[in-house]
């Protein structure tokens, strides 16, 4: 049994099913077990620890809603949702992972691919014997992806690629990118394989946030991928858009995890800390400070709770996802910066996961659409008028 209870002041849990709740429980050991002894070790070496991946491939965790004939757990989005929260209270960068993995290598693969694609990559993903990327991101096209440089040129036996992507999660040491280029001024997907010649992908250094996380660029010089490589059956641009739904919807879940892990260290630390001859937790100002940090993982809870099932109903839309990417990442922000203060000069400190949650956080509020695409792709839903431009 997990020593960590998990934040629930609504009985939050009579809403899941048995097996939703055994399988973040099970999620919820792995990472106590696994994750918390070594994460902040691997964080302050900028490392990613590899080896936690084989044991999640084990335990469902790629591409776990898609079906079991590729070998996948085929769970619904809840139970889903609910892994990636278990496995964000662990750490940002280690649910990155499993978020490209699944929403952004196996789902295309899976929605757009071939028969042929579909039968060799997913069972390989899915048992991480194959590890994925997702370019999408070029150094000039970040919040606007239509305008990418990258090219693909079609010649009588393969499409021959140009361009560069930027900020690529599992960059470097994926074994096949997923890529998003034009051909003839049309968006469509190709599966780059590692060691194709004219394909490199160093990784970025330097990063502030997400140390436990490789990121990479991608570039294709005259990188030439077979013709049976090219996804088949992708739209336009809306097709990339459709996997970072999947993704979002991942992220409004996994932050979760990491507001409860901020919560639960300030609370139990407001109850030791004593100044004033009284604990902390016993001054208005603190329990000011834990009753909103409760309340907002209280309302997030609900209102992802409720998108999972519309999306288990196949009834969510995408601006809904916006909306819950929006609201949770700036409301988990918020609560590691609140558990933070609450911990004094120790908040800063390894020994205490806030400083590392709230670090990999701005990350997270800037991928996968930074807070203010998702106020604007919410705003237009509302008012009907597009205020990108
Ligand atoms: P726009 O004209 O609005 O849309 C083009 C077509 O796509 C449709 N659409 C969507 N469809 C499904 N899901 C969505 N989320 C969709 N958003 C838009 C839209 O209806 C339209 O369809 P159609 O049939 O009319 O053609 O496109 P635009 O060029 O004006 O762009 C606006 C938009 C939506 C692209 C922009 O607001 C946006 O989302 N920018 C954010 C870019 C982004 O999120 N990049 C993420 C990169 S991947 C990443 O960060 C991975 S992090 C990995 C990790 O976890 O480590
Ligand atoms: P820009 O688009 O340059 O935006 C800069 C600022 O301007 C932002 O605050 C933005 O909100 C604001 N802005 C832009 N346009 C408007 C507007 N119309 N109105 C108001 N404000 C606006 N990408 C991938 O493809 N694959 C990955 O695996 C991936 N992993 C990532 C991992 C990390 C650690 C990070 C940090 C990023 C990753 N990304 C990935 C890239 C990420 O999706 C982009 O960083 C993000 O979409 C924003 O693009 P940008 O950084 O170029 O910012």
């Amino acid at each position: 049994m997990s020593k960590f209870k998990g934040v629930d002041y609504y009985n939050f849990d009579s809403l899941l099913t048995e097996e939703e709740i055994l399988i973040r429980n099970t999620i919820r050991e792995f990472v106590d077990d696994n994750i918390l002894p070594i994460i902040e070790d691997y964080y302050m070496r900028g490392e990613f620890p590899a080896q936690l991946v084989p044991k999640m491939a084990e335990m469902g965790m790629f591409g776990a809603t898609l079906p079991a004939k590729y070998g996948c757990a085929e769970m619904n989005n809840v139970a889903y949702g609910l892994v990636m929260q278990e496995l964000e209270r662990g750490d940002s960068g280690v649910r990155s992972f499993a978020s490209v993995q699944s929403s952004l290598v196996m789902y295309p693969i899976y929605t757009f691919g071939s028969e042929a694609q579909k039968d060799y990559w997913l069972p390989k993903l899915a048992r991480a014997e194959k590890i994925g990327c997702f370019g999408l991101t070029e150094p000039d096209f970040g919040s606007n992806p239509g305008g990418m440089i990258t090219r693909a040129e079609e010649k009588s036996d393969c499409y021959v690629l140009n361009g560069a992507k930027m900020w690529i999660t599992n960059g470097t040491n994926a074994d096949v990118a997923v890529v998003w280029a034009k051909l003839n001024e049309k968006v469509h997907g190709f599966l780059v394989e590692k060691g194709t010649k004219g394909y490199s992908a160093p990784e970025m250094k330097g990063k502030h946030s997400l140390r436990a996380s490789i990121t990479s660029e991608l570039i294709f010089e005259d990188c030439e991928i077979p013709k049976e490589n090219i996804f088949p059956n992708t739209s336009g641009l809306r097709s990339p858009l459709m996997c970072l739904n999947q993704a979002r919807y991942g992220i409004a879940w996994g932050v979760i995890g990491s507001a409860m892990t901020s919560y639960d260290t300030a609370l139990n630390y407001s109850l030791s800390r004593v100044q004033f001859g009284k604990p902390i937790a016993g001054f208005q100002l603190t329990q000011e400070k834990l009753v909103h940090m409760l309340t907002e993982i209280t309302k997030m809870q609900f209102m992802t709770l409720q998108l999972g099932r519309l999306k288990d109903k196949d009834e969510s839309r995408f601006q809904q996802v916006s909306l819950a990417k929006r609201n949770n990442v700036a409301q988990a922000l918020e609560i590691g910066r609140i558990a933070r203060e609450i911990l004094g000069a120790n908040g800063i400190l390894s020994e205490y996961p806030i400083m590392r949650h709230t670090a990999n956080l701005e990350s997270v509020k800037t991928y996968e659409g930074t807070h203010e695409m998702h106020t604007l792709i919410v705003g237009e839903d509302v008012t009907g008028i597009a205020a990108f431009e």
